[in-house]
């Protein structure tokens, strides 16, 4: 199955509990009155776009109706998937990967899928004929290092561990050390997975945050933090703080296949300053595709 197919597949739920229902309700002759932007807007709010964005797409709906003199409700469907559209933009954010070795640093909460991310990318990079290392920077437990060792493998690339319970920063220095001696074009740092809300853990990565930059002056060139996509608006507040603490460049929205959630994708647009540059559509090594909002848009309307 093509990705595309995949992502389409993926957003069942989601088109089934939003773009499905809203179709119903403007359907037969309905009229386009206050009760129905109020179901229209309450749709929204079950998707997960948020409560501001939801009321705000509704605003626009409304406008747009009175604009338009529209009088058909079943033309509200076609509005909310162009109001959208707009919303999302059509750029998409690629990775700005500027030094050699680049050194992506991923982070995110735990069981959000960064192990398994970071197994994806570094399979991306070599498909693209890059030389890719990786750094078991996780180190709270071992199986995390195992983990990653089993990705490495799945993968073709090495790995530079420690062993449990050794210092993040210490792993990382060395795996750049490694990348520099070895001509490697991307590093790849797996990190523990960490509750935004202690500040301990937070402190640790900017430690390794300078850690890296003292060694190479331009890095991390990307800090990728990984939202699941199935925890819906609880993966917005994780983002604004991981932004504020760790200077996140790039969201990875994992688990979209299967969610009815995705309308979480809407939410992270309008409510954060943090583009979405991945997104995840299942556990194998080819489930992750480049982000790409007017793909999305059409997959999410199953058009
Ligand atoms: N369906 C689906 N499952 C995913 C996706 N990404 C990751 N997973 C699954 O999510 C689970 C957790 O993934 P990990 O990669 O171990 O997550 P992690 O963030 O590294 O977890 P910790 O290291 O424990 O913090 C695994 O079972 C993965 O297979 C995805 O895009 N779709
Ligand atoms: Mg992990």
């Amino acid at each position: 199955m093509g990705l595309f197919s995949k992502l389409k597949e993926g957003l069942t739920k989601t088109r089934q509990g939003f773009v499905a229902k809203i179709e119903t309700l403007v359907s037969g002759g309905k009229k386009i009155d206050e009760e129905l932007y109020e179901e229209i807007e309450e749709l929204l709010i079950q998707a997960d776009v948020g409560v501001n964005t939801a009321v705000e797409l509704v605003e626009d709906l409304r406008k747009a109706v009175k604009e338009r003199k529209v009088d058909d409700a079943a033309e509200l469907r076609n509005i909310l998937k162009e109001l959208i559209a707009d919303i999302m933009g059509e750029e998409q954010a690629g990775l700005s990967l500027r030094s050699k070795p680049a050194v992506i640093v991923v982070v995110g909460v735990n069981g959000v899928g960064k192990t398994t991310t970071i197994g994806k990318l570094a399979h991306n990079f070599r498909e693209e004929g890059r030389k890719v290392l990786l750094a078991a920077g996780d180190t709270f437990r071992a199986a995390a290092i195992d983990q990653l060792q089993i990705w490495a493998g799945r993968v073709g690339c090495d790995i530079i561990k420690h062993s449990e319970g050794a210092d993040t920063a210490a792993v990382v220095f060395d795996a750049i050390q490694a990348a520099k001696a070895r001509d490697i074009d991307v590093l790849i740092v797996d990190t523990a997975g960490r509750l935004h809300t202690k500040a301990n853990l937070m402190e640790e990565l900017k430690k390794l945050f300078r850690v890296i930059s003292r060694e190479l002056p331009d890095s991390p060139d990307e800090v990728l933090l990984v939202l699941d996509a199935t925890t819906g608006q609880n993966a917005i507040s994780q983002a604004k703080i991981f932004g504020e603490a760790s200077g996140v460049t790039g969201i990875v929205l994992t688990k979209l296949d299967g969610t009815a959630k995705g309308g979480v994708v809407i939410g992270i647009k309008t409510e954060l300053n943090i583009p979405v540059k991945y997104v995840g559509v299942g556990e194998k090594i080819d489930d992750l595709r480049e982000f790409d909002p007017k793909e999305f848009v059409e997959a999410l309307f199953g058009d």
